[in-house]
This record gives structure tokens, sequence and C-alpha cells, in this order.
């Protein structure tokens, strides 16, 4: 009995003993279960790719500036991965937004040159794109800012109704937009399907010809102007600034350009903060530094370099708002950024105001040639900064990376597989992109001017060969190389000794030469680079 009984005791105090070691077991894991479940881990980090528009490779103090200071861009560099060959596929935006988004160059698209102010959607629903992956992957995905990839079907931009198909048609959650550009009529934001804030009783007109004989315009009212114009840019005046395009109505609509950069911060910080409990991708794409250059009062006069220096200072402010929020909601250690541009620079893009006069000895494309519009490295080589702390150790990396393998590179992140068809130049450089032992990026990059075709930088190691389908190139930007616009079909540069890609050696390496044009030749009749 006795021995019975104290069998039992010592039965149920083991048994006591073990309920409570699994009790304490299952209380310890349960909090982070319940993390993991909630938070993004390292296997799902959130993404945040922020691209500014028109900024060239010296236009930040990190990359060499010194006629002004981008303080919170320096320190996302210094705390991530600051690369010195990292490209935009293309020298203007919307090819290289095109291929950020799908993974795909932009040459093997149709209607993927600069967008007009009508243009519909580019991208058509069912493409794969960098969202649409990481939303598979169940991410919340959002873009705030500049779109300018086109809305609406065939017949474009229904204005005053549904602008569908768009972003939300190709992955994104939400979107918060400058439709086209600054520069491109209308001067409105607008939100997932709508133009924000459209009063019906005041439809939005927007066209190409001038809309009744008395519309101001910026030729007519030319002297009324806050910033006058220098080529283009002479339509419909919107806060005193003429535009391309022409347009009517919807004024509860427009926006002051002084508040565009405040609005994509308070937007992505909406998003951010709604998001915080799963992983996130976020799209934030700066109107900065694009021509018209008005940047809000607080920063105009912060540099010597008028309105482009001060739209610097002004995207640098967004990119430090923006950490400041990762920071304080403490996901700076579990979020991936990854700063970029959309093409190289350029100093009169339209409009008068004063970059050319007050340019000083900065070097808006570092020590390269050309910039927007160009297929020199100055129109693709551009900043690109990586930042995971925590997870990237600091570094400086001369491995060749492309806003374009983006698309690869989250869906490895992520554990997406693509399918075969889909993101067919984007390369998996995400061991690149992280700073991994030994990584190596891509060994050819394929540069492109703007639109289906027509100009070609392809690079491969040193080597830079360009390809002039059309006669004639626009590559008056930073410098002017080409005498008369006119150019041989094919130049060969060696990058080793001549960043500048001032001599053509083609002459002495005619083997080289033969070699690249055969790959350029491939990669395009091929359709694809993508294994
Ligand atoms: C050009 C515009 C330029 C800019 C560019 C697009 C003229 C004369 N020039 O056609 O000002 O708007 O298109 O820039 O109109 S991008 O960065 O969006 O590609
Ligand atoms: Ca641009």
């Amino acid at each position: 009995m006795l021995y019975k009984f104290l069998i039992d005791n010592r039965f149920i105090t083991i048994m006591k003993r073990f309920w409570f070691s699994a009790l304490l077991l299952v209380i310890s894991f349960l909090p982070l279960t319940v993390a993991e479940a909630a938070r993004p881990n390292a296997a799902k980090p959130n993404i945040v790719v922020i691209m500014a528009d028109d900024l060239g490779y010296g236009d930040i103090s990190c990359y060499g500036a010194t006629s002004l200071k981008t303080p919170n861009i320096d320190q996302l560099a210094a705390e991530g991965i600051q690369f010195t060959s990292g490209y935009c596929s293309a020298s203007t935006c919307t090819p290289t937004r095109y291929s950020l988004l799908t993974g795909t160059y932009a040459f093997r698209g149709e209607r993927t040159g600069i967008a007009p102010p009508n243009a519909p959607a580019i991208i058509q629903p069912g493409t794969a794109t960098i969202a649409s992956i990481l939303q598979q992957g169940g991410y919340a995905t959002g873009v705030v800012g500049k779109w300018h990839l086109g809305l609406g079907g065939p017949d474009g931009p229904d204005w005053n109704g549904d602008l569908k198909p768009g972003p939300l048609e190709i992955g994104f959650d939400s979107c918060f937009l400058l439709p086209t550009t600054n520069d491109r009529v209308p001067q409105v934001y607008v939100q997932n399907h709508r133009v924000l804030n459209l009063d019906p009783t005041d439809p939005l007109w927007v066209g190409t010809k001038k809309p009744s004989p008395d519309h101001p315009t910026g030729e007519t009212h030319r002297d009324t102007l806050k910033m006058d114009w220098s080529h283009g840019h002479n339509s419909t005046i919107h806060n005193g600034i003429s535009r391309i395009g022409f347009y009517t109505g919807g004024h509860a609509a427009r926006f002051r350009d002084e508040d565009l950069a405040d609005k994509w911060v308070e937007k992505s910080n909406e998003f951010i903060e709604e998001n915080q409990d799963k992983p996130f991708f976020l799209f934030f794409s700066s109107h900065d530094l694009h021509v018209p250059r008005i940047p809000h009062e607080r920063f105009q006069g912060a540099t010597s370099l008028g309105f482009r220096g001060d739209a610097i200072v002004e995207l640098d402010w967004c990119v430090g708002e923006i950490m400041k929020t990762l920071d304080r909601l403490k996901l700076a250690e579990n979020t991936l950024v990854v700063f970029c541009s959309d093409n190289g620079p350029v100093l009169d893009d339209g409009y008068k105001d004063g970059a050319i006069e007050k340019i000083g000895n900065h070097r808006a494309a570092g020590p390269y040639s050309g910039g927007k519009y160009s297929v020199y490295e100055g129109g693709t080589r551009t900043p690109f900064i990586t930042r995971w702390k925590g997870r990237i150790k600091p570094a400086v990396s001369e491995e060749i990376v492309c806003t374009i393998d983006l698309a690869a590179s989250c869906a490895a992140l992520t554990g997406q597989s693509l399918a075969a068809d889909a993101c067919l130049d984007s390369l998996d450089v995400k061991a690149a992109l992280l700073g991994e032992d030994g990584a190596k990026g891509r060994d050819h990059i394929v540069q492109q001017d703007n639109g289906s075709s027509g100009t070609y930088g392809l690079r491969v190691g040193n080597w830079k060969l360009q390809r002039y389908d059309r006669k004639s190139a626009r590559n008056v930007v930073v410098e002017k190389e080409l005498t008369n616009n006119k150019v041989p079909t094919y130049q060969l540069f060696d990058l080793s000794t001549d960043a500048g890609e001032k001599k053509n050696v083609i002459n002495g390496h005619p083997e080289v030469a033969k070699q690249l044009q055969d790959q350029l030749a491939k990669i395009i009749s091929e359709g694809r680079t993508r294994p």
C-alpha cells in the first residue's frame, strides 16, 4: 500500500514535472510562433525599392558629388553595399520601369518608349512582374509615386472613370500615383483606380490638341510663367508652368508640384504602417529630379546648383524619412532597401531652371560620358545601393547588377519560382545584391536608350560595344560626344582604360568587336537571356 502510494506520488510528481516542462516549452515558443507568423522573417524580408528619376552617377555625395550633401543616401550606402557598376536598363524612364517590373528588356516589347499623357497600359494583365511574384509569395504590394507606364485599355485612360488596367492588374494591391510625368498633363494623383478628389461636375479632359482657341498655353502666356520652358513643354499651363499636352477640368484634383515629395512620403509611411505585420513590397517611385524641378519651398535654395540640386536634397530627405519609419517600426533588420535611378542625368530637359548655368564643378554623370537618352555609360550606370541591416555587410562592390535583375533576385530571395516565359532577362544576382562572399553579378549587360529598338550598349567585362541602328542618336545631354549626331553603326570602348568612352578602339580589336556584335545580335534574336 505504502509502496503503491510512493509510486503513485512519484508518478504524479514526474507527471507534474513533465506537464510543467511541456507547458514551459509551449509558453517559451509561443511568442516566437506568434511573432514568426505576424512578422516577416529572413526568408520573407520586406522589400523597399526607391527609384529616383534622372539621378546621375555623380549626383550624390557618396558617389563623389561635392557641391551638395546627401547624408541620408550616404548613410544607406555606408550601412549597405554601394555598387560601382549598378545599372538601370535604359536611359529613359518608361523602358527602365518596364524592365524593372517585368524583368524583360524593353526592346522586346511594344510601345515601351517614353509614354505620352494618354498612353494605355503598357504591361498587360497576366504578365508576371516583380509585384505579382511577391504578391503570390504572400507580400502586401504597393507603388507610390511616378508611374509612366500607361493606364487603361487600348483607348487609353478614362480619366473620369476607372483607370484600368493599371498597377492593380499587374500585382500591386494598392497604388498612389503621379500617372505620367510631372511635365506631362494632367497634374493629378491617381489612387487605385480613380483620380483622387475629382469633382464629377468638373470633368478632366486630356488631349494632344488645343481644346479651344483661347486656351492659355506656354506660348500665348509665356510672360506669366513662374518657370520658363526651353524646348517642348509649351502647352497647357498649371501652377505657373506649361507642360507637355493639353488638359482642362479636374481643378479640385490638381496638385501643386511643390507638394509631391511630401505626398510620396506620407503615402509610403501609411503603406508601411498598415502592412508592418506582414511582409511588404513598396516601390517608392520619386518624381525627383525630373523636370519641371520644383522642390518644396523649404528646399528651394538649399544648394548652389539651383533647383536641380535642391531636388536632389529633397530626394535625400525622402529617403531619410522612409528610413526613419523603418527604424521607428523596428523593421530595418528585416527590410531589404534598394536605392536606384531610372536613367542618367540631364541638365536642360526643357525648362530654364538654371541647371546648366549653376553646374560649376558638379559632374552629374561622374566620370562617365553621356546621360539621359544615351547608351554611353552615363545613361544607365547610376547610383545603386542595397541595405539590409544585420544581414548585408557594408561594402563597395564592383559586381555588375541592374534594376532588371530585381524581379528574379527577389523571387529567389523569397523562394518563388519563375514561370519559363516570365522575366526573360532578369538574372538572379541575389548573392551579389546581398554581398555574399565571392558572389558574382552579371557577366554582361545590355543598355538601351528608349523604346522598342534603335540604339544599344553591350558591356561584357570591361569591353563596351555601342550599336546604332538609327543613324542619328540623341546624345546631347551632359556632354556632346558626337559630331552632328552622326555615328558609325558600331563603336567599341575599353572601359578599363577609358571609362569616359572617348576613344573608339574598334579598328584595333576587330575580333572583340565581332564577338560582342554577335553576342548582342544573339541576345536580341533569341528573345531572352535568363537561362
Ligand atoms: C522628353 C521630354 C523631356 C522628358 C522626357 C521623358 C521634350 C522636349 N522632352 O520627350 O522633358 O519629359 O521626354 O523623361 O518634351 S523620362 O525621364 O520620363 O523618360
Ligand atoms: Ca527619368
